[in-house]
């Protein structure tokens, strides 16, 4: 039987959800049993020596598929030859921090690491983007890496696809597996929306099980919406190992054939569906074949949902002219 091998780059492998991440991939949830699993950690020259500190550990689990490790400061060293990159790593927002600053601050890192992914990635890696603002840094990410194909870039919504199913949850008490196709659109901010509409419960649409329209338009959006606000505002760090679980989700989720009734969240790059600017990274509901993904196309969409997903557009159509002269130099 041939040995199925995957070489997986992680960006900020000291951070947070780098700690809740790694582990999982090692054990194998991410690419399954039968696959073994070589891990390349990128970080800041000032974290590697947490990062290496991390390897003890991962050593010290003694995971039968982690087949290597190795730790990089070079972005061009850590992506060689990579079948997958998951970009975690980014400078987070501080105190007095307007938005665009940060999108500027990150840009920096988003284009140097989408050149390095040209040079010396496989033409083949996935690559997908966490470190936040996700959307326009895989779409920086995208632009600079002329050598993989644009299909091969993604940035993380399923966390909140997770929070918005959660939240129907404690709302009407259903199994969360009563719940199906609960997708959201557009940016990964609080201009996201998670689409009740086209959603059901077990097999009955979901606004009539939850038989509140005014909650759902209004509170529940804002909960998923403002949720990691919420677990910094508890915890005073920023949701990790949940971010980590919806990593692992994601490349689960396109390494498999997606049911016949499911779709899943994933910002990819727009084809112009629905009326998408092409080219921007915006969070559609998907479907794969295991393969290849694609954008489900031919779900309908109220004036209400058309509406908050324009509005999201928008936000991503003011990133992209933030960062547009810095693509050009
Ligand atoms: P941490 O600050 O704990 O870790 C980030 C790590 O990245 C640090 O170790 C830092 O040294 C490293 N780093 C910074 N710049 C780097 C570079 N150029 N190359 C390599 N490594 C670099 O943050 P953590 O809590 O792990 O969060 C990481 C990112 O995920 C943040 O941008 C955060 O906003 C984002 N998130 C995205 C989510 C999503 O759903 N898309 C949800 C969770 C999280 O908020």
């Amino acid at each position: 039987m041939k040995e199925n091998r995957v070489k997986v780059a992680v960006t900020g492998a000291a951070g947070q959800i780098g700690y809740a991440l790694l582990f999982r991939i090692a054990a194998g949830e991410m690419f399954g049993p039968g696959t073994k699993v070589i891990l390349s950690l990128l970080e800041l020259p000032q974290a590697i020596d947490a990062a290496k500190g991390v390897v003890m550990e991962l050593q010290d689990c003694a995971f039968p598929l982690l087949e290597n490790i190795e730790v990089s400061d070079s972005p061009e060293v850590a992506f060689a030859d990579a079948d997958w990159a998951l970009l975690v790593g980014s400078v987070p927002r501080k105190k007095g921090m307007e938005r665009k600053d940060l999108i500027k601050i990150n840009s920096q890192i988003f284009i140097e690491q989408g050149k390095a992914l040209s040079q010396t990635a496989r033409k083949t890696c996935k690559v997908l983007v966490v470190g936040n603002p996700c959307n326009t840094n895989a779409f920086i990410a995208k632009e600079t890496a002329r050598n993989i194909d644009p299909r091969n870039f993604f940035a993380l919504t399923m966390l909140d696809q997770n929070r918005a199913y959660a939240q129907i949850v404690q709302k009407t008490k259903v199994p969360l597996t009563a719940i199906e196709g609960l997708v959201i659109w557009g940016n990964h901010s609080a201009t996201q929306f998670p689409d009740f509409y086209n959603a059901t419960i077990k097999g009955r649409p979901l606004i009539d099980a939850v038989a509140d329209e005014e909650w759902l338009q209004k509170d529940f959006i804002q909960k998923v919406q403002q949720r990691g606000a919420a677990i910094i505002h508890a915890r005073g760090l920023s949701s990790a190992a949940s971010a980590a679980n919806a990593v692992i989700n994601t490349v689960q989720k396109l390494l498999n054939p997606t049911a016949s009734a499911e779709r899943f969240s994933l910002a990819v790059v727009s084809d112009g569906s629905y009326g998408i600017e092409k080219g921007l990274i915006f969070s559609f509901p998907v479907r794969s074949n295991g393969k290849d993904w694609e954008i489900v196309s031919d779900l309908p969409l109220n004036e209400f949902s058309q509406k908050k997903i324009k509005e999201s557009e928008q936000e991503l159509l003011q990133e992209r002219a933030a960062i547009k002269s810095l693509l050009e130099k």
